[in-house]
């Protein structure tokens, strides 16, 4: 097992995987910008690094300054969090360069998955089912015009550099596939620097489902079932949960067992997630991610393990040491995103937490970095914290969630934590019945209210 471990991130998930590794008796080195010197990361950490000013380019981003504290400091490992390097291939070489151990999956299927295009044909391969569309890259509208009429439109322009849906484009009609083919790579081009486009069928209403894995470096391969992430705005996930209300018990081993044989014979290390759009019943892959996820908590809430320590362990050289048998799902749990945003206008409100008083009791947990008296730098995203809400059923996790959010006072700055408990109004969500763009709708709505 590794002893000293380097947390290449900042908030909630570097107190987080700081957690795991005290629990593993590693011991952490924090590394920071100079805006975040009173950051509780660094506070927590057995020993911090300053890497630079508060832009993200010039510290969180800044390879060398990582390296050179991890060299400082004698880390034998690397934790990225998600987000900034989380999915650098060159990033994951260089610290394997250095002889020490990247904690995530090789750069080669970091690459693979970052190539939209190669991921789609690989996992395809591999038996996961796929959106129909072209089958690489399309540069010629007559090629386009050919693949949409086998398909029939709508159809989608995607970027192979993409992914978190930036560079997309729809054609309602053949006549609108040139132009949207044409400005898809122009911004593809200037986004990325990368003009490849492919093109798929445009589903209409679907839901996001993600299958969670975790694989070691002697081959084992486990899912640890679904995420519904199809609450989003402006594609940011804004509550997250396990189980999907949409999927039965049949669908999830039936998916789960696709995802896990595929993981494997693609030779996969590490924690990952497979992420699919469902609509009638069936699943299309639309990307891989090969990082932990912001919502991995609900995951770990229905299965009982801890993903951050299980990924420590196998990037170590450990085995699972279980099965897919052994993996046994039990309640429900939903995450909420806690922005330091106006809940109405997302408007990110950055400043000085006043009060902070937190929910507690049975089922709930917050994983946030956040404090009384903390000032929110405004260089980074808005999240300041996840109230991750777990109990035996999806109509208890709802009242305690509820419960929990009647609890929580943040005061000094403008977050969501309103937004929550009015989605705990609308029917459609206490259904279960929404897609990816219900929320966005629901939003609307409240907002012609106020
Ligand atoms: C799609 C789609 C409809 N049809 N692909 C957006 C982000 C990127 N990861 C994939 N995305 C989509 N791909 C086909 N063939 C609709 C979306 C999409 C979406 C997907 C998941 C969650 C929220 C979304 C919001 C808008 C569009």
């Amino acid at each position: 097992m590794f002893k000293k471990v380097l947390i290449a991130n900042r908030g909630e998930i570097a107190l987080r995987v700081h957690r795991a590794c005290k629990e593993l008796g590693i011991s952490t080195v924090a590394v920071h910008s100079t805006a975040d010197e009173d950051a509780m990361h660094v506070h927590l950490a057995d020993e911090s690094v300053c890497i630079g000013p508060p832009q993200a380019a010039q510290s969180y981003l800044n390879i060398p300054a990582i390296v050179a504290a991890c060299e400082i400091t004698g880390a034998n490992a690397v934790h990225p969090g998600y987000g900034f390097l989380s999915e650098n291939a060159r990033f994951a070489e260089i610290i394997a360069e250095h002889s020490m151990t990247f904690i995530g999956p090789t750069a080669d299927h970091i690459r693979l998955m970052g190539d939209k295009i190669a991921a789609k044909k690989a996992v395809s391969d591999a038996g996961i089912p796929v959106v129909p569309g072209s089958d690489g890259g399309i540069t010629d509208d007559a090629e386009a015009i050919r693949v949409a009429r086998e398909i029939g439109c709508p159809v989608l322009i995607k970027a192979a550099a993409g992914g978190g849906g930036r560079g997309m484009k729809v054609a309602q009609t053949e006549a609108d596939i040139s132009l949207a083919l044409s400005s898809a790579r122009t911004e593809a081009k200037a986004a990325f620097g990368d003009d490849a486009v492919y093109l798929e069928k445009f589903l209409g209403q679907p839901r996001h489902i993600e299958v969670q894995v975790i694989a070691d470096s002697q081959g084992n391969v486990v899912h640890l079932g679904e995420r519904d992430c199809s609450l989003q705005r402006r594609h940011q996930k804004v509550l997250e949960e396990a189980p999907s209300p949409a999927l039965s018990a049949e669908q999830r081993s039936e998916i789960g067992a696709i995802v896990t044989k595929a993981v494997s014979t693609l030779g996969y290390l590490g924690v990952g997630t497979v992420e699919f759009l469902f609509e009638d019943g069936k699943f299309y892959f639309i990307e891989m991610n090969t990082r932990l996820q912001v919502e991995h908590p609900i995951t770990e809430m229905v299965t009982g393990l801890d993903l951050v320590k299980e990924q420590i362990r196998v990037a170590a050289g450990e085995p699972l040491g279980y099965n897919q048998n052994d993996i046994t799902f039990n309640g429900h749990a939903i995450e909420c995103r806690i922005n330091a945003e106006h809940p109405r206008t997302f408007a990110p409100s950055p400043g000085t937490i006043v009060d902070f008083h937190v929910p507690g009791g049975l089922g709930v947990r917050l994983d946030s970095a956040a404090y009384a008296g903390y000032k929110i730098p405004p260089h980074y995203d808005s999240l300041i914290g996840k109230l991750i809400i777990s109990a035996d059923d999806r109509e208890a996790c709802l009242a305690r969630l509820e419960r929990a959010l009647s609890e929580f006072v943040i005061s000094g700055i403008n977050t969501t934590i309103p937004l929550f408990s009015e989605l705990l109004q609308a029917q459609d969500f206490r259904d279960g019945n929404y897609d990816i763009h219900w929320l966005e709708r629901f939003i609307e709505t409240q907002q012609d209210e106020s």
